[in-house]
Parts: C-alpha cells; sequence; structure tokens
C-alpha cells in the first residue's frame, strides 16, 4: 500500500498530519531510488508512525473554584538522532493530528541544524487567552505533574509554541523542578537569570529574515528597501520585524486570529515598541494599534472569505508567521501576481500543497518552516549546550551561531536541491537533507 493511504487509513481524522507526511513523501522517491537499504529497512514506514505517544487528563480550577479538563499530549516522534526536542502549543484548536503533524516536521527541521537533536512536540487545547495570571499557573503546573514523568534533559526537552512563551515556560518549569528535585536543562526558552540563552526569544522571527537574506542573496538580492508581509503579532513576527527593520526592509502588515493591520508607511521601531507592549504586557488585540496610529488600517477577519486580504498587497517578500494553512492557492497566486520574490515561513506548515507548488511553478524563493524556522530550534540546542556546561554565551555569541546555522541550513537545502535535479526547490531540499540524516542513524542503530 502507498504510505501515505496507508496513514490516511489508520488515522481518518489527523488531516494536517497526512498533509505534512503527502509534502516529505513526495520530495524523497528519488533519494529511495538512490538508496535502496532505505527500502529495504522499511525506513518511511517506520518514520511516520510516532515512537510513543503520551495523553493525558488535565484537570484545573478556575479563579471561580470551577473545575475544568483539557487534555494534554506528548509526541515522542523520533529519537535516532538525539533525545526528542520540540515545542508545547496551548491552543483550542490542538488535537493529536496537529501534535503529529508538527512532531514530524520538527524531526526533518531539527536533523537540518546540524545539532544532537531528535524530534517531539506537545501542548493541550487549553486556551490561555482571557485566562488570569494564576489559572494559566494553576494549568501548566496540573499539566507538568504528569508530563515530568516523560520528560527529561537527556530524553525529551519541550519548550515554547503557540500560546506557550516565557510566563508559561516558567511555571512550567518551576513544577518540574519541585517534583523531580532537579534544576535541570529540561525546558529551554527559560528566563535568563535560571538557565535560559540570550537570543532565545528572538532566535525563530532573527532566523527566518537570516534565511530570507540568504535565498536573496544567492540571487545577488537583498531586503534593503523591500516591503514585507508579516502575518501573527506572536513571538515569531514580532522578532522577525524587528529584524527586519534593523536590515532596512520595511514591514507593512501583521495580525491576529481577529483581524490584520495594514500600516502602508511601515512598522517602525517605536510603533514595534508599541506592539510588544500591547502584546506581551497588556496581551491586548492588534485593532488596539489602528486606533493609536491613524496611518494603519485594520481589517477584521471575513469568516466567510476564500481568501486572505492580509497577502493581497504589494509587496518584495512575505513571512507568514502566524499558523499552519494561512496560505491558500489563492493567497500565493495573489503574492505572485503582486510581484513577490521571496516566502519564507516562520509558522509551521502555514502554505498549503496548492500554494506551495503555485510559488515552485512561478520560481518564487520559498523557504520552507522546517528550514527558514530552524533558528528557534537552533537556539533551544544552544541553550541545552550551555545548561550542560554550566556557563552563558554573550548575545553576541550566540547571534553569531544562529546566523551560521541558518547560512548552514540554507546552504545544505541549496545544494541538496541542485544534486538532486531541481535547483532552488528550497521543498525538496529541505526534505531530502533532513530525511536523508534521520534515515541513516535508523538504519546504523538497527530495528528498534
Ligand atoms: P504566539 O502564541 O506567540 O503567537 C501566535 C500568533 O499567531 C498570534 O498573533 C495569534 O493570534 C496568531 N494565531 C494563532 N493561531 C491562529 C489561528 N488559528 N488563526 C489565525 N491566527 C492565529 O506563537 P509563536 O509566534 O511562537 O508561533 C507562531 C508560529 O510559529 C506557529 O506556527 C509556531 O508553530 C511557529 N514556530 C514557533 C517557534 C517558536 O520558537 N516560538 C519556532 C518555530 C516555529 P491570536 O493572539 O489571536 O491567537
Ligand atoms: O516549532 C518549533 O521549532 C518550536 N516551536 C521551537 C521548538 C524548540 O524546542 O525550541
Amino acid at each position: 500500500m502507498d504510505i501515505v493511504d496507508l496513514v490516511k487509513s489508520r488515522d481518518p481524522n489527523e488531516r494536517e498530519f497526512h498533509q505534512a507526511v503527502a509534502e516529505v513523501i513526495e520530495s524523497i522517491k528519488p533519494v529511495l531510488d538512490r538508496n535502496p537499504e532505505f527500502r529495504s529497512a522499511n525506513i518511511v514506514e517506520r518514520i511516520v508512525e510516532p515512537e510513543r505517544v503520551i495523553m493525558f487528563r488535565v484537570p484545573w480550577m478556575d479563579d471561580e473554584g470551577d473545575v475544568h479538563v483539557n487534555r494534554g499530549f506528548r509526541i515522542e516522534m523520533n529519537s535516532a538522532i538525539g533525545p526528542y526536542k520540540g515545542g508545547l502549543r496551548f491552543h483550542p484548536s490542538v488535537n493529536l493530528g496537529i501534535l503529529k503533524f508538527l512532531a514530524f516536521e520538527q524531526v526533518f527541521k531539527n536533523a537540518l541544524t546540524s545539532l544532537a537533536m531528535g524530534g517531539g512536540k506537545g501542548g493541550s487545547d487549553f486556551d490561555p487567552k482571557g485566562k488570569s495570571d494564576a489559572e494559566v499557573q494553576r494549568f501548566c503546573q496540573s499539566f507538568m505533574l504528569e508530563l515530568s514523568r516523560h520528560i527529561g534533559p537527556d530524553t525529551d526537552i519541550p519548550a515554547g509554541d503557540i500560546g506557550v512563551g516565557a510566563r508559561e515556560i516558567g511555571y512550567l518549569f518551576g513544577m518540574y523542578k519541585k517534583v523531580r528535585n532537579e534544576f535541570t536543562g529540561v525546558l529551554t526558552g527559560k528566563g535568563l537569570n535560571w538557565g535560559g540563552s540570550l537570543i532565545r526569544p528572538e532566535a525563530t522571527g532573527y532566523g527566518s529574515v537570516y534565511f530570507a537574506a540568504e535565498m536573496l542573496a544567492a540571487k545577488g538580492d537583498s531586503l534593503e528597501g523591500k516591503k514585507s508581509l508579516v502575518s501573527g503579532s506572536g513571538n515569531v513576527a514580532q522578532f522577525t520585524m524587528e529584524k527586519l527593520i534593523e536590515l532596512g526592509s520595511i514591514p507593512v502588515t501583521f495580525s491576529d486570529s481577529s483581524g490584520y493591520i495594514y500600516d502602508e508607511k511601515g512598522v517602525d521601531r517605536e510603533k514595534l515598541d508599541y506592539i510588544m507592549e500591547l502584546k506581551n504586557v497588556r496581551r491586548g488585540r492588534v485593532s488596539a494599534y489602528a486606533e493609536k496610529y491613524p496611518e494603519a488600517v485594520y481589517i477584521p477577519v471575513d469568516p466567510e472569505a476564500d481568501h486572505n486580504p492580509l497577502w493581497d498587497h504589494v509587496a518584495h517578500c512575505a513571512f507568514p508567521s502566524a499558523t499552519q494553512n494561512e496560505i491558500n492557492e489563492k493567497d500565493a497566486a495573489n503574492l505572485v501576481k503582486n510581484g513577490v520574490l521571496v516566502v519564507s515561513e516562520g509558522a509551521n506548515m502555514p502554505t498549503t500543497p496548492e500554494g506551495v507548488d503555485t510559488f515552485l511553478d512561478h520560481d518564487i524563493l520559498y523557504g520552507p518552516g522546517k528550514a527558514a524556522n530552524a533558528g528557534g530550534v537552533s537556539v533551544s540546542g544552544l541553550e541545552m549546550s550551555q545548561n550542560s556546561m554550566r556557563l552563558g554565551w554573550t548575545r553576541a555569541e550566540v547571534d553569531e551561531r544562529l546566523q551560521m546555522i541558518m547560512k548552514n541550513i540554507h546552504k545544505t537545502c541549496l545544494d541538496t536541491a541542485e544534486q538532486y535535479g531541481t535547483p532552488f526547490n528550497y521543498v525538496n531540499g529541505a526534505n531530502i537533507a533532513g530525511f536523508a540524516k534521520v534515515a541513516q542513524a535508523m538504519i546504523d542503530q538497527g530495528v528498534v
């Protein structure tokens, strides 16, 4: 049976997981032809099956004394090249299929970083939005009470993702430390004065911009003076805008799940400081930006629309940094029509398969998430190294390593795409290079 059909028949409801698997399988066919041992060891069927799936009940009490129950998950996908590593997502949409897609992507992403990290992902359908700090704390403590049995600094090292930032990592770490009686690097994204690394908060956004700069440089171009469309307004979007501004590009959009802002004049340093305060301290909505800066317009989401108007503004660059499947075929066609040169995915799988085909058919420089957003997990890997050594590197040192890693990932993808006869196809480059590394490690370690 075809492997994608097999995956679908085993778990018919896991749509996002099917999508992520289908994309990788499509890319790696030529690798399997060149390496018959991958076929004889049945690597593909093994790699699409998580090594372990943990699901648990997370009961917690709200401020009124009412008891709620959420679902907790951790997908330990693949440990061929290192301990499981990947973020935790707290969002009401979270289910097994979404976390399996994210864990699957993480396996190849982590392989591309050149650091020793396997792939995992976890989270909960808990919605931190509108909850008090005390409620978030009680939820995180209940979640970690169970998760702590399954993770460890040499086993499985979670981090942040949507809905899990510095505050949540703090509460999770506190409970882990208490129940295990261990102060270790079991989570990354920790606070700076208790084991965190400089540049980890910035890393995903900065990395995605570095990756775009590399793609443009490969064509003799740069980000300077170029307009950029950014989606999202969370961790990744904020630091994407920060680095874009620093490199002379002009971010003109950003969004949340209720709508988006178009600021024709561009977001500058002062406006970005406002966004950071609005989102991170006040936990507000992006609509407030248009009240503060009347030159900007706020466009609410139209649930009936067949496309996202954010992607229909004229710009040279696009940085989807919110969530999966936020660029469909029509959005991709609009970007192409308006002259986009480069798309660098800060989010995981933000483009639908039809959207990806549209970019590739039009020779757009398209950096898929597992390459373009690998900066976050890379600096998580550097945080683990610093924790193991019990010392910390300077901001400049970590940033330099991050830049080097993103350059390497870019070169690996470019060279691999070229070797397989599809120059500048970063999708093939990333999937093939990531897969080959993990597959070889699985063969070396036997049938386990
Ligand atoms: P945050 O929670 O900090 O921000 C998420 C942003 O995306 C918010 O603006 C949120 O809006 C918006 N968003 C979330 N879900 C949806 C949705 N269903 N529809 C529309 N908008 C949505 O998360 P991050 O910035 O950390 O993550 C953003 C993306 O980057 C995700 O795809 C994540 O997997 C990926 N990523 C993150 C890394 C990291 O280090 N944090 C590393 C690599 C990838 P609202 O406030 O309305 O929910
Ligand atoms: O998708 C991702 O790479 C992340 N959310 C970051 C994972 C990590 O372990 O830092």
